[in-house]
């Protein structure tokens, strides 16, 4: 009788195995090719549902493949532990977001390892442990010293109820993220990383990335938004002062019958500091615009609301004097806050100009499109013909553009200008559990960073943190008083925190030497691994951490510390999990544990079906009761295997070469089609799901060879120990339990992710091909060689590129074709 299958047992066992003799673990410096295998790491929030696992088993495939083929593979895991989640849970209940943190960690570690997940976790990282924010601490003083930290006042969104700031990102309709209130804005001292310098580079060198998938970039592209346009000089009819604009349409400046700046703008701040009642109204009126938030300004269905300013600006081009309004659909961020507005060619400025009753000069004739200011009913945003406008009439636009902009650069009132719509990196967050930004506050020297000596700025424990708006550290007066650095005087320090993205920007760089307390990363073992080989993770990390890390490193670049401008050379995006139609999520209710699975199926069984899924860039939908199918294949196998097995050691020629039987030929080109197919499958685009549908398709290929029908001679056992010994091979980086059992069972020594992965021999790949006749008209004028099984498309191309067949078909016009497939081309020509 044979052993069932009970995978609890062989997983436990297999588990402890790989962590006793340290499979996972990666020497520094490794003699051949490295591999550097990363995921992104978690916040360590509940557990994790098999939604999360998604991402963790895609890697551990491409862990335990790379292994296989003979790479020293670094796999590493940490712990993205800062943040909102943790603060607020603790507000909650109770618990302080350390220790509900750690609970948490400690949770999805067990939940990995159960999964057969593995990493080298002597290289766990935990990002809210002074030994790791010290170095973001440290990070924070180079870009410091290199200018690229800096602190200005900026209007934030600002949730009244979080009572903290958020990232654009994180405000959601118009209201917080995470508790949906209202989001306001606010005008604050910000910390700011000057991300913006970077813009082009960080454009650039998406050149770099072939292998990253195109939607990221280009989501990242538009991030960064670059464009191409003019600054014009516009100057104030009443004191001569300039006004400068930003325009992508320097060819529609003769049809700008008024300017609109933003509410933010300084032209608008100084004439609503004067006295009277214009005055007043401007402050009510910028006031009401800047509380709308820039997110419901710029969007399209918002009113588009404005005011005269009272003062003129005078056209360069033409002279002519024209109003300036401040209205709430100009952003003070982009470019320079003020705008010529074109109502004929701007749908924004025609909205506008029809509510204010503002004229409209049309300037560009589209194609079949008189210039009609009196029956426009939207602007013509097109290209066209210049008209109404002086010397550059009947020249088409674009050039108009050149030759307006050569004109203006020549005079002197405007220049070619770039502009970008990336914002610089808002990074100070009014909370407690972050990263202390550390400088300190002298009434005598002013900002003063801390000493590398004196990092970490310790987060103190002994802290009230219900939000007020006020980060909980300024209450904490221990945290606050210090000794200025410079002149030892009186010192208050900064207060706020780091927002978490800069603790995720860098991790990867730690991975190599976690445990180093002179330097945030050996630098040396930095430029051996990275960049790193393959990053795996979600698709809502495409822009910001992306952009981020990618920021960072080209900053560490300049400053000499590594010498790599891009941090991940391979990027792979999951898919979600979905469950009832929507994304598996706490909040939804849908979610699914994978313990409850775990303990009934095995971690096999899950990875299997999490694999088989469906192609993992896309979403896929879990089905709770589609489990037992994976489940019923591994119990199958080990059915088929465990009897094979011991039969075959039984037999010691079972290694031999077989009595060629046609049988054992099929089987053997299975096997090397299988592998092939598998190989290609995950290093094509991790087509995981199509690699185990040929395994199972050779799995029961096996079983076929296995069962003689009447007649057909005994079965020999080299094909069958080739084909099980490959199956076990080829399925050990998705099910790496039962695959490690299996190798016992057939004899082998040691871990079977140290043997070598399958090769396929080429002669038993190629496909088995047929001679077939092509007649034209009737008569026999060739014959091609066409694989089996080939389709009537591809039989008909390979008799039409037969050079006799060519030749009597060449000129002529083919009526009719008849394919019979692997027999017979009939092509009828006249
Ligand atoms: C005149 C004009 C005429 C414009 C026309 C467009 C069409 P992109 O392509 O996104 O860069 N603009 C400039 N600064 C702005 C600001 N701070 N807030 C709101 N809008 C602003 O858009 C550039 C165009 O957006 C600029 O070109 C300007 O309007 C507007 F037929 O200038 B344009
Ligand atoms: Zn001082």
């Amino acid at each position: 009788m044979n052993r069932p299958y009970v995978p609890r047992e062989i997983e436990r066992k297999w588990q402890g195995y790989w962590e006793e003799t340290g499979l996972f673990k990666a020497s520094d410096a490794p003699a051949g090719p490295r591999f550097y295998c990363l995921m992104m790491f978690p916040y360590p929030s509940a557990a994790l549902h098999v939604g999360h696992g998604r991402n963790y088993i895609i890697g551990d495939v491409v862990a335990r493949y790379k292994m296989m083929r003979g790479f020293h593979v670094l796999t590493p895991m940490g712990w993205d532990a800062f943040g909102l989640p943790a603060e607020n849970a603790a507000i909650k209940g109770g618990l302080s977001p350390r220790r509900s943190t750690l609970d948490n960690i400690a949770v999805m570690k067990r939940q990995l390892r159960e999964w057969g997940v593995c990493y080298d976790w002597d290289r766990e990282v935990t990002s809210c442990e002074p030994e790791y924010y010290r170095w973001t601490q440290w990070l924070f003083l180079r870009f410091l010293e290199r200018g690229l930290a800096c602190r200005k006042s900026a209007f934030v969104n600002w949730c009244p109820s979080c009572a903290t700031v958020l990232a654009n990102e994180q405000v959601v309709d118009g209201g917080c993220e995470r508790c949906g209130a209202a989001v306001r804005q606010k005008e604050l001292e910000q910390w700011f990383f000057r991300i913006t310098a970077y813009a082009q580079r960080l454009l650039d060198d998406l050149a770099l990335l072939p292998n990253w998938p195109e939607r990221v970039k280009t989501m990242q592209r538009n991030w960064i938004g670059r464009s191409e346009g003019c600054e014009i000089d516009f100057r104030l009819a009443s004191t001569g002062e300039t006004l400068t604009c930003f325009t992508t349409r320097l060819d529609t400046i003769h049809g700008a019958t008024y300017m609109v700046v933003a509410p933010e703008h300084p032209l608008v701040r100084r004439l609503a500091a004067g006295e009277g009642p214009r005055a007043a109204e401007l402050r009510r009126f910028a006031e009401r615009a800047v509380g709308q938030g820039r997110i419901a300004r710029v969007a399209a269905d918002t009113e588009k609301e404005g005011l005269f300013t009272g003062e003129e600006a005078v056209n360069p081009f033409t002279r002519a004097r024209i109003p300036i309004w401040v209205a709430n659909y100009v952003l003070m961020e982009y470019g320079t806050g003020a705008v010529m507005a074109v109502p004929a060619h701007d749908q924004r400025d025609f909205d506008f100009a029809k509510r204010y009753g503002l004229p409209v000069v049309p300037v560009i004739r589209g194609e079949d499109r008189p210039p009609d200011a009196a029956g426009m009913t939207g602007a013509y945003e097109g290209d066209g013909v210049l008209v109404n406008s002086g010397q550059f009439d009947g020249l088409p636009n674009r050039e108009a553009i050149e030759a307006m902009a050569d004109l203006m650069e020549r005079d002197g009132f405007g220049r070619r200008a770039v502009c970008y719509r990336l914002r610089d990196w808002l990074i100070s967050r009014q909370r407690y559990w972050g990263a202390p930004i550390p400088v300190v506050y002298c009434d005598r020297c002013g900002i003063v960073p801390v000493p590398d000596e004196d990092l970490p700025v310790l987060l103190p424990t002994d802290v009230e943190f219900l939000p007020t708006g006020e980060s909980p550290l300024a209450r904490c007066p221990s945290f606050v008083a210090c000794r200025c650095p410079r002149c030892g005087g009186e010192g208050r320090r900064e207060t706020d925190t780091m927002d978490t993205f800069v603790d995720s920007s860098w991790y990867y760089l730690r991975y190599l030497s976690p445990r180093d307390d002179r330097r945030p990363f050996d630098a040396e073992l930095v430029n051996r691994w990275l960049p790193v080989d393959q990053y795996i993770g979600g698709v809502e990390h495409a822009i910001l951490h992306l952009l981020y890390s990618r920021f960072v490193t080209k900053a560490l670049q300049d400053a000499g510390f590594v010498s790599f401008p891009e941090p991940f050379k391979n990027l792979f995006t999951q898919g979600m999990i979905v469950k009832n139609g929507a994304k598996m999520s706490k909040s939804k209710g849908n979610t699914v544990s994978p313990d409850a699975l775990i303990a009934r199926y095995g971690a096999d069984t899950v990875r299997l079906y999490t694999l088989f899924i469906g192609p993992p860039e896309k979403d896929a939908e879990w089905k709770d009761e589609s489990v037992i199918g994976a489940y019923r294949f591994l119990r199958g196998l080990w059915e088929l295997a465990l009897p094979l097995a011991a039969s075959l050691r039984a037999r010691p020629d079972a290694g031999s070469a077989d009595t060629r039987s046609p049988a054992g030929e099929a089987l053997r080109r299975a096997v090397h089609r299988t592998i092939r197919k598998v190989t290609r499958d995950i290093e094509g685009n991790f087509h995981f799901n199509t690699a185990l549908a040929a395994l199972m398709e050779l799995e029961n290929a096996l079983r076929g060879y296995l069962r003689p029908r009447p007649g057909e001679p005994e079965r020999e056992p080299a094909a069958a120990a080739c084909a099980l010994k490959t199956i076990i091979l080829l399925l050990a980086p998705f099910v790496p339990h039962l695959a490690e059992e299996l190798w016992r069972e057939l004899g082998g020594e040691g871990s079977v992710f140290r043997q070598p992965w399958p090769e396929w021999d080429p002669a038993l790949v190629e496909e088995e091909t047929v001679t077939v006749p092509v007649q034209v008209n009737g008569k026999l004028r060739g014959r091609v060689p066409i694989a089996a099984g080939a389709d009537d498309e591809a039989h008909l191309a390979a008799a039409l590129a037969e050079p006799n067949v060519k030749a009597h078909t060449q000129g002529k016009r083919l009526v009719k074709t008849v394919v019979v497939p692997g027999r017979l081309v009939n092509l009828v020509v006249n």
